[in-house]
């Protein structure tokens, strides 16, 4: 019976180290610099937080809505990752690999 409760509490460790570890990893996979920019870590870019980060000379809220394509009024790490591409930012102030 003792046994059989500990394998149970044993099981709900395991459970739970690896949720944590899903979470480490997942923020990990998010690209530096939308974290740099993701200033309250809710893994979305709201307007405000992609204007402190924007250097370009475009109006900012223009580029924002660009961006989000789904229209949520918040940016998420895919749309960032797409907006780097389709303005040859890829990989910039990031540990991305470079080529050669
Ligand atoms: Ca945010």
């Amino acid at each position: 019976m003792r046994i059989r409760l500990y394998s149970v509490i044993l099981a709900a460790l395991v459970a739970i180290t690896l949720m944590f570890a899903g979470i480490a990893i997942a923020g990990e996979g998010a690209d530096e610099s939308f974290r740099s920019m993701d200033v309250n870590g809710d893994q979305m870019l709201d307007p405000n937080e992609f204007a402190q980060g924007y250097e370009g000379t475009s109006d900012a809220q223009a580029e924002f809505d660009a961006a989000d394509e789904d229209m949520s009024g918040t940016m998420d790490a895919t749309e960032w990752a797409k907006y780097q591409k389709a303005h040859g930012m890829e990989g910039q102030g990031g540990s991305g690999m470079k080529s050669e």
